[in-house]
């Protein structure tokens, strides 16, 4: 069903497995600070230590190599490189443990895919505002163009931001992530709008200054359920589903695969919402410029991020100003659906490749890559990983169909995680690892 040069790998991300966490001049970024502070992350874990993969990198290489791995996608810390997020001062202890990392990627025919911010913003730059300030874009630019510079003569699978989604509504909207800004239906459009600025800024920098050399690849990686309505003879819950569809994948993939602009349905809602809390302000969702809409078409290969589907029903405002009501729209779980071991993901194997048909016919067929994709479990015990193999064997299954029978253009699949590790406000109580990781004996 895979195509030969199909790309098999498995994923991590900087602050879930390094630890190191000031080791060799690393500066703070937002994930320390947020793990730091009492009552934010389940058992007051933190990624002080994680998987130590700062220093046992070589056993993370062993792993891959038993599993055959084509592709690894890792991510860089920005903080690590540049201790106060700019290139005014380059941390060269950072340099040089990543070049080992795709050094010896390489060394055993592995592929690096890499991602330049997963979740984890130098604390020097949250405290001049952050993703809500403009000024993080050109920041923003100047650490990608760092990295293509000093990596991309290696790399040539590049993704800017992962989950500008979740970053959005877990880092501003309901403060559930790093750095905790709870502002309900404002900061979240606005972090968004600058993430997607900021994205298409480094695509146009490696376009016009790397990609004439180095010929690689640059996206972002996309986060979402698949929808369904509850009630499909329902108008009201078919019209909350794309509403909702509109609201998640739709946010970042019109303006970069589709119309170079955010969905107008999900702008019609936040500014009926407006309206209707009496809000007369300029509209929440900002705009973009002329200027900024024909530049923002911009990415190479479409990434996907998959965990979970969801049954979606009208309703659910709660009559304040949050992305909630502007939504109105209420996700449900399909009691048919098993749960696996964290309580928001229902194992739906053939909601990716509803998926991926929605996304080769909305964004007309691009390639595509499962970026991440994987099966969760709580609790600390080494198990046999039984479900887990069915899980992977049941929805890399789906993702064969998809190619073959409907002509979806997937390049690859990556598994999430290589190795159980931080999961962010979970801490290490939920494991997503083909590996189980010992985090008393790391
Ligand atoms: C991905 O996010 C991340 O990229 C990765 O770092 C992470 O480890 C992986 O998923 C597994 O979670 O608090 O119950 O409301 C996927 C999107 C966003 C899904 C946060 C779970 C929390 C649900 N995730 N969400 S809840």
């Amino acid at each position: 069903m895979f195509p030969r040069d199909f790309a098999w790998g498995a994923a991590t991300a900087a602050y879930q497995i390094e630890g190191g966490w000031q080791a060799d001049g690393k500066g703070p970024s937002i994930w320390d600070t947020f793990c730091h502070e009492k009552g934010r992350v389940f058992g007051e874990h933190n990624g002080d230590v994680a998987c130590n993969s700062y220093e046992l990198w070589e056993k993370d290489l062993e792993c891959i190599q038993q599993l055959g791995l084509t592709h690894y996608r890792l991510s860089l810390s920005w903080a690590r490189l540049l201790p106060n997020g700019t290139t005014r001062h380059v941390n060269q202890k950072g340099v040089q443990y990543y070049n080992k990392v795709i050094d010896d990627l390489l060394a055993c025919n592995v592929s690096p895919m890499v991602t330049l911010y997963h979740f984890d913003l130098p604390q020097a730059l949250q405290e001049q505002g952050g993703w809500k300030s403009p000024g993080i874009v050109n920041l923003f630019d100047s650490y990608a163009k760092f990295c293509f510079q000093t990596f991309g003569d290696r790399v040539k699978l590049w993704l800017t931001i992962n989950e500008p989604l979740i970053c959005a509504k877990f880092g501003h909207e309901n403060g559930i992530f790093a750095p905790g800004i709870k502002e309900p239906g404002t900061a979240a459009y606005l972090v968004g709008h600058n993430m997607l600025r900021a994205h298409a800024m480094a695509w146009h920098s490696y376009n016009s200054f790397y990609r004439p050399e180095q010929k690689g690849a640059v996206s972002l990686a996309i986060n979402s359920d698949w929808l369904e309505p509850l009630h499909p003879g329902c108008n009201e819950d078919v019209a909350a589903t794309e509403r909702d569809l509109a609201f998640t994948l739709g946010w970042f993939t019109w303006p970069v695969f589709v119309t170079g602009d955010y969905p107008e349905i999900m702008r019609s809602a936040i500014d009926s919402q407006s309206k209707k809390l009496g809000y007369t302000g300029s509209s929440r969702l900002p705009s973009f410029s002329k200027d900024e809409r024909a530049v923002l078409g911009t990415a190479d290969f479409f990434a996907l991020n998959y965990y979970t589907s969801r049954k979606v029903k009208a309703g659910g405002s709660c009559g304040e100003m949050c992305i909630k009501s502007d939504l109105d729209a209420e996700e449900v779980l399909d009691p048919s659906w098993p749960i696996c071991g964290v309580s928001w993901q229902a194992v739906v194997p053939h909601g990716l490749r509803k998926l991926l048909n929605y996304i080769k016919d909305a964004c007309n067929n691009p390639a595509v890559y499962i970026t991440e994709n994987g099966f969760s479990q709580v609790g600390l015990l080494q198990i046999e990983d039984v479900e887990r193999c069915e899980f992977y064997r049941d929805t890399i299954l789906e993702v064969g169909k998809a190619i073959e029978e409907d002509g979806v253009n997937v390049r690859g699949y990556f598994a999430w995680s290589l190795l159980d590790n931080f999961e962010w406000a979970d801490g290490f109580s939920v494991r997503f690892g083909l590996f189980h990781v010992n985090f008393s004996d790391v």
